[in-house]
């Protein structure tokens, strides 16, 4: 086995993965535009392997059609009905589904082979790739297996735990951003119920500096921008993301707009492959012609140097406006629609340009022109991902793009606005649903109108804010609706230890994780359908409803048949678990609800602005789109106007000789759930355990390429290390790093956080990188 920490059954468990083998880590330069041949060769051979040919093919068929289903992957809008293709999907999105419809199972007589401490001593691509899971499963208190449990047994724990909680305040409902719109919003009413809004969710590590960001500045925490608006843009400026691997699908978007003359600006602090040429995958000539150019422009920004940049590019604009007065600023819209525009105006003349070009790490001539792209621009879009969000100051990041976009009216006209990209297929639509620990008193006032009681109004625990509880002892049940919380959040070691003091841990899943291994005393895996099976309740075949990243709330319809008989959808499990837990004090009638997710839909509009006719209009082809307030200009804040941020300049939090560390995603993964070992477009293969660093950096620090390397991250006094990492040299610029989440969450800090969203800082761990000091593994790992 490579590493040991985790097979040892000591508790507090280890939950890093086991360092896998370094030696046969390869690079070769990718030359080629992202998607084009590639992505056909690895979706389809990703496909056969998992499903044969024909369930390859009917599946293929129904993604991200009318009458099939959302694809699980990622959040990024549809083409309109008369604009789809005969495959709308891409590279990733069949991973994704593949993974979900695979033929492997991961049955009772698995677990009776593994026992926990085993099955930690894998890797997360092994787990994951072990197939589905089948049959609810269950840890008894001091157990080396998981064993067979009835679905009526596991209500009836679940149930007799939280009943025994001292207060509703020991129970923690975690979400991930694949949960439908019914689940969610059932879920959530059954915490409030209980009395709990401890209801954290994948937001708070991912867009949460977005949502918090927004709502203050514009009224309303999301994006206001639509397909159509990117037909109109005149310039696209896109902000530490990177949509050829996360969003594929986006490509074709841009790649349309490059074509038409829109000018593209690319923000990054690498040179990422999607950003620059693109080839449709499912259009021959274009692959023969050698793709798209995308962006015109790139910015090598310094990690954490956004603030600055933007900061700059706006005192441009502002010297622009000197020289030509009335005609670069839209006075007129900041007058009507604008609060905060003087104090915002007098702090940015007051920045100097030193510390602009030195915090952005991009020169002052660049930075012209770029404003210069910005300026020429009647309609503008800004796009952003995890490289703003994911900072200590990721709400800084969010508002100073915002302010950009407010100096000369890009909002709330065709062709212009803000366009966060969301990251999970229904992330959105769970926080509409009420997946919040924070949420609204108005929303709070429709549910208990709705379902005639009182909510509690105490704010409940964000995901850091959960693991301190569960830390310190405060938590005795924790529920997990999907996702991987112990290996997606940031401290592992840390978390694992706060997960091993619940009395009882939860799981819905699809597939097995290394969450899953992270018990409490006593713990369930409760299997539930996934996205694209058939879904039979009492009133007949069910279909869920999710939102997309541009607000459009549509249909998904399962069509292949359920992995397993005993599997069970979230909705079904959610009022199962609310039956069990509220017993006879419920008003709710779980089961009319859960037997025709009708009636669910029915309660989300009476309960939900923007949901009226939900039945309805949810049945067009399509769906239909929710109003956003300040995508027409009205603007719901503490001023009654959209409100100009002032933000300084980020202090620099390293000493010297440390470097910035962003945790980034493979092509070969979707968050957690690791599919290969190669990151095709930036050119690495065999192996997730490598650091990108300047070649400047590997130089002065000693090192040489493909060296061993150990990485130690730094907060306030305190260290944490991830071991065992290959050194590999990359157009990165010096003083930054960058590695693979999750084998870096390590090195993350729980406190390490931006204050006001609370999001994990994991775009910037402050990190030192030190010649291994740890003992070489065998190969066996994987
Ligand atoms: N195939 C696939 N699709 C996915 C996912 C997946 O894991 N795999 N995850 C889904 C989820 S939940 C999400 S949230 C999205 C994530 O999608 P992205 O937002 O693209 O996420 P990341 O890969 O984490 O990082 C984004 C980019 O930020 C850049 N960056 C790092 N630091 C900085 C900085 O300081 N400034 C700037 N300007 N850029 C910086 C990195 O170089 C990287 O290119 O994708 C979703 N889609
Ligand atoms: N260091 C670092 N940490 C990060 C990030 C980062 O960039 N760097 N990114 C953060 C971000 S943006 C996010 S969104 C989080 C992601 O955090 P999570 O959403 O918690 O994690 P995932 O890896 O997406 O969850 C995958 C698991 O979901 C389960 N699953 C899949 N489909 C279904 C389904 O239909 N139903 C149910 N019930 N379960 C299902 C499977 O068991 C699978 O193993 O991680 C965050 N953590
Ligand atoms: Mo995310």
């Amino acid at each position: 086995m490579a590493d040991q920490e985790g097979s040892s059954p000591v508790t507090p468990p280890s939950l890093s993965p086991p360092p896998v083998e370094l030696s046969k880590v390869q690079v070769q330069p990718y030359h080629h535009p992202a998607a084009g041949v590639g992505a056909i060769i690895h979706s389809t051979s990703m496909a056969l392997s998992q499903l044969g040919p024909i369930r390859s093919v009917s599946m293929a068929l129904k993604i991200n059609q009318i009458e099939g289903f959302d694809c699980p992957s990622c959040a990024w809008t549809e083409a309109g009905q008369d604009r789809r293709e005969t495959f709308e999907f891409c590279e990733n999105g069949v991973k994704a589904v593949a993974a979900e419809a695979t033929k492997r199972r991961v049955a009772p007589e698995f677990f009776r082979k593994w026992s926990v401490a085993d099955l930690r001593a894998r890797n997360d691509h092994w787990l994951e790739d072990q197939g589905r899971l089948t049959h609810p499963m269950h840890l008894a208190p001091g157990a080396d297996h998981f064993a067979p449990i009835s679905w009526e047994d596991a209500f009836a724990l679940l149930g007799r735990e939280l009943k025994a909680l001292g207060s509703p305040h020991d129970a923690v409902f975690y979400t991930s951003g694949r949960t439908s719109n019914e689940a969610a919003f059932l879920y959530q009413l059954f915490a409030r119920l209980l009395g709990t809004n401890n209801l954290p969710d994948c937001s708070n590590m991912c867009h949460e500096s977005t949502s918090f960001g927004l709502q203050e500045q514009i009224g309303v925490g999301k994006g206001m921008v639509t397909l159509d608006d990117f037909e109109l843009a005149d310039a696209i400026f896109m902000i530490g993301h990177n949509p050829g691997t996360n969003h594929p699908r986006m490509l074709t978007t841009l790649a349309n707009a490059s074509k038409r003359g829109c000018r593209i600006v690319a923000v990054n602090p690498l040179r990422e492959r999607g950003l620059e040429r693109f080839a449709h995958p499912q259009h021959p000539m274009d692959m023969l012609h050698g793709g798209t150019a995308i962006a015109e422009m790139f910015l090598s920004v310094k990690i954490g140097g956004d603030v600055a940049l933007l900061k700059g590019i706006m005192k441009e604009v502002f010297e622009a406006e000197r020289r030509n007065p009335g005609q670069v600023i839209d006075l007129p819209f900041i007058r009507d629609h604008a609060s905060g525009y003087d104090e915002f105006a007098a702090e940015l003349d007051a920045t100097s340009w030193d510390d602009v070009v030195a915090s952005s790490g991009i020169d002052r001539e660049t930075i012209r022109k770029a404003a210069e792209i910005y300026i020429t621009s009647d309609r503008v879009i800004a796009c952003w991902g995890m490289g703003v969000t994911q900072h200590r100051w990721g709400v800084a990041n969010v508002q100073s793009i915002m302010n950009l976009l407010l100096l000369r009216g890009n909002i709330g006209r065709p062709g212009a606005g803000a366009c966060p990209v969301r990251g999970h297929s229904n992330v959105q639509g769970d926080r509409t649903m009420g997946i919040f620990e924070r949420p609204a008193a108005a929303f709070l006032d429709r549910l208990g109108q709705v379902f005639g009681f009182e909510p509690p109004r105490e704010p409940g625990y964000s995901v850091v804010e959960a693991i301190k509880a569960m830390h310190e002892g405060k938590v005795g049940v924790f529920f997990a609706m999907g996702g991987n919380f112990p290996v997606a959040s940031p401290d592992t070691d840390y978390t694992a230890e706060a997960m091993s003091r619940c009395r009882l841990t939860a799981y819905v899943a699809t597939k097995l994780n290394r969450g899953h291994l992270t018990t409490g005393r006593e713990s369930l895996i409760l299997p539930c359908l996934g996205r694209t099976e058939i879904d039979e309740q009492a009133a007949g075949p069910q279909f869920v409803t999710v939102e997309d990243s541009m607000s459009i709330i549509h249909a998904s319809h399962g069509v292949l048949k359920p992995g397993s008989p005993m599997l069970r959808s979230e909705p079904w499990i959610v009022a199962q678990l609310a039956k069990a837990a509220l017993g006879a004090s419920s008003t709710v009638d779980w089961d009319e609800l859960v037997g025709d997710y009708d009636r669910i839909r029915e309660r989300i509009a009476q309960t939900i602005p923007g949901f009226h006719d939900f039945n309805v209009r949810v049945r067009r082809p399509g769906g239909f789109m929710l109003i956003n307030p300040a995508g027409e200009r009205r603007f719901v804040t503490t001023t009654g106007k959209a409100r100009f941020m002032t933000h300084p300049i980020p202090a620099d939090a390293r000493t010297p000789g440390r470097l910035l560390l962003a945790t980034i995603r493979s092509h070969d993964q979707f968050n957690t759930t690791i599919y290969g070992f190669d990151d095709r477009y930036r050119g690495v293969y065999d192996a997730r355990r490598v650091v990108f660093l300047n070649a400047r950096d590997v130089a002065r620090l000693g090192l040489v390429d493909r060296q061993v390397v150990d990485l130690i991250g730094e907060h306030r006094g305190e260290s944490r290390v991830a071991p065992r990492f290959a050194v590999v040299a990359h157009d990165i610029p010096e003083g930054c790093a960058a590695a693979y989440y999750p084998e870096t969450n390590p090195l993350i800090a729980c406190d390490d956080v931006d204050p006001h969203s609370l999001t994990p800082s994991s775009k910037s761990v402050v990190v030192r990188i030190v010649p291994t000091t740890h003992p070489a593994e065998s190969a066996a790992a994987v």
